[in-house]
């Protein structure tokens, strides 16, 4: 028996290898894999929140119905921080989720049902103000998953002290919402987020 399964897997591994041999000496069918492979993957856009510019040295307050690019301020109002005026984690630009209070920002992106996704961002703080701990949470279509929190104790513009979070979530439609609420009360110096990166993770926990 042990011999007779021994020759059935190695006809197996010799098909796979025959197979994949052919697969990939066939340029149509190399051809057609790359158009195949962005299906698996969302259609997340401009993470690092670089436009539209703002006129660097400055920030622009968008309040609800307003939008960053592909990104719309759902509540409250935020901060667009233009190049300069502090610290980016990626590019030049960032967000203060605090306008003049707490706001939120979100982005509907397409995604592909049972698909495990991966979020990372980068957060920090308005180092001009209090609290010294800043607050908010990350949703998924309005359904919190990750509550988020930074000191800005010893931070400045310039030395923002960027961390990286993450966490995952497994697509239940052919669009999802990601959003980053503030949950800074009555001020405008809430959490900064910038760089947020949304990618397919197959299979995770490799991602
Ligand atoms: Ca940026």
């Amino acid at each position: 028996m042990k011999l007779a399964r021994f020759s059935v897997a190695a006809a197996v591994v010799a098909g796979i290898v025959l197979a994949g041999t052919a697969s990939a000496a066939t340029p149509t069918d190399t051809a057609t894999k790359p158009a195949a492979s962005p299906e698996a993957l969302s259609h997340f856009d401009d993470g690092s929140f670089e436009t539209p510019k703002v006129k660097a040295g400055t920030f622009q307050e968008l309040t609800s119905g307003q939008s960053i690019g592909p990104w719309q301020v759902t509540s409250g109002s935020v901060d667009l921080i233009g190049a300069g005026f502090w610290q980016a984690a990626e590019g030049d630009q960032s967000v203060d989720l605090n306008g003049r209070g707490p706001g939120t920002v979100s982005q509907t992106f397409t995604t592909v049902p049972g698909t495990t996704y991966t979020v990372t961002y980068s957060l920090a703080g308005n180092t001009a103000g209090a609290p010294a701990v800043k607050t908010g949470k990350a949703l998924i279509d309005g359904q919190n998953f990750q509550d988020f929190s930074f000191d800005i104790t010893g931070k400045t513009s310039t030395t923002m002290g960027y961390v990286t979070r993450q966490f995952t979530f497994v697509a239940t439609n052919p669009s999802t919402t990601l959003a980053f609420a503030s949950t800074t009360p009555g001020t405008g110096h809430g959490p900064v987020i910038d760089d947020v990166k949304v990618r397919a993770c197959q299979p995770c926990p490799h991602c």
